[in-house]
């Protein structure tokens, strides 16, 4: 199976006026951060410190960072139009569905590969390639047993795949076809097992198409569910910002430091489930640590029973696991990299314990209450 060429209407779909309209895009502003973007923000639209305390935001408020030790930035991230790190957190993207003759549930995304500039800390922008406008892409989540349908588009400037984690026949893994700028894929095939995954580019170098922004988290439910929960997805990522082959930026989601200036609300005693993906480029190794509180493992989710009881994990590139704990005690628990070095670069954030927080409040109850 061959790529397709992009026909002129696809090309003007995704000009700067119908690049919004991009299913499943959170944020795809081409006429630049400078522009339109912050223009927005003179509008009132959320931003500033203010934006942690709107209903439904994950994020507590910016006045809890001294209590995280110290470490932090100066500033703030997402001008309004970009990339909102609270918004990503709890941000699951179900596709369109639709059922097949044979009873069958597809679910059906299109991806576009764009380059953009991101940022990474405040004032620091870093020009990432990105699935549809940001990095990580979207969190693609389904059902065992569901068929997946993603239109891929490549509106970029080099060439790129989508290659999806999990079982699947080879002609759908992403390696091959190469998809040539101008080009599209589809790539379908059924969601199996159950099971916490990852998509990510495999056009070579490797190393280059991935830290540049080409990857994601692919959430596949079991068919019975999982208890209800505050549900997070916390990708590991890093930035190579003077292409030295050694990051300078590490964070969950891209922005350094984010959830320190703005921790993440949770309840008291409820349980949250935190969807953990490591996609590090260059660092053999990435690591999540939570204080004042242990949590259970299900490595890559393929099992519904933990595998162990812990308050550090260690992660190779392309591993994920879930994580689910409860906070017994109101207050601030920071969670970082238990490498120092990559906590002090960025990778350093709090959960915000909460006496009373209402299901639908900071990281809010996904599933049946
Ligand atoms: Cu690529």
């Amino acid at each position: 199976m061959k790529p397709e060429k992009l026909s002129r209407r696809d090309w003007l779909k995704l000009g700067a006026a119908g690049v919004a309209g991009i299913s499943g895009a959170t944020v795809l502003d081409l006429a630049g951060r400078g522009g339109a973007g912050r223009a927005l923000s003179a509008t009132g639209l959320g931003g500033g410190p203010s934006r942690g305390h709107a209903p439904g935001g994950a994020a507590g408020s910016p006045d809890s960072q001294q209590d995280t030790g110290g470490l932090g930035v100066v500033g703030e991230t997402r001008p309004e139009g970009e990339f909102d790190p609270d918004a990503f957190l709890t941000d699951f993207d179900y596709g369109e569905v639709t059922t097949r003759d044979d009873g069958r549930t597809v679910r059906s995304w299109e991806i576009v590969a764009l380059d953009r500039e991101i940022e990474v800390a405040p004032g620091v922008w870093y020009p990432a390639w990105t699935y549809n406008g940001q990095v990580p892409g979207p969190t693609l989540r389904c059902t065992a047993g569901d068929i997946v349908h993603v239109d891929f588009v490549n509106a970029g400037s080099h060439p790129h795949t989508i290659h999806f984690h999990g079982a699947h026949p080879p002609a759908m893994d992403g390696v091959t076809p190469v998809v040539n700028p101008g080009e599209k894929f589809t790539y379908e095939f059924e969601a199996q097992p159950f099971g916490l995954h990852l998509y990510h580019c495999h056009t070579l170098p490797l190393t280059r198409h991935i830290h540049k922004g080409l990857y994601g988290a692919f959430i596949i439910d079991p068919p019975e569910g999982r208890a209800p929960a505050r549900e997070m997805v916390m990708v590991m990522n890093a930035f190579d910002t003077n292409f030295d082959g050694e990051n300078e930026i590490y964070a969950v989601n891209t922005s350094a430091f984010f959830h320190n200036q703005y921790p993440i609300r949770v309840g008291v005693g409820d349980l949250c489930r935190v969807y953990l993906v490591n996609v590090t480029e260059f660092d053999l190794i990435n690591s999540f640590h939570l204080h004042a509180a242990m949590f259970r493992v299900y490595r890559t989710g393929t099992r519904l029973d933990t595998s162990e009881l812990t308050d550090t994990i260690m992660m190779c590139q392309g591993e994920r696991h879930l994580i689910e704990f409860e906070l017994a005690h109101p207050g601030t628990h920071m969670f970082h990299a238990h490498q120092s070095e990559f906590a002090e670069l960025g990778w350093m954030g709090a959960f915000e314990a909460v006496e009373g927080l209402a299901a639908t409040d900071g990281a809010p109850v996904h599933g049946d209450v």
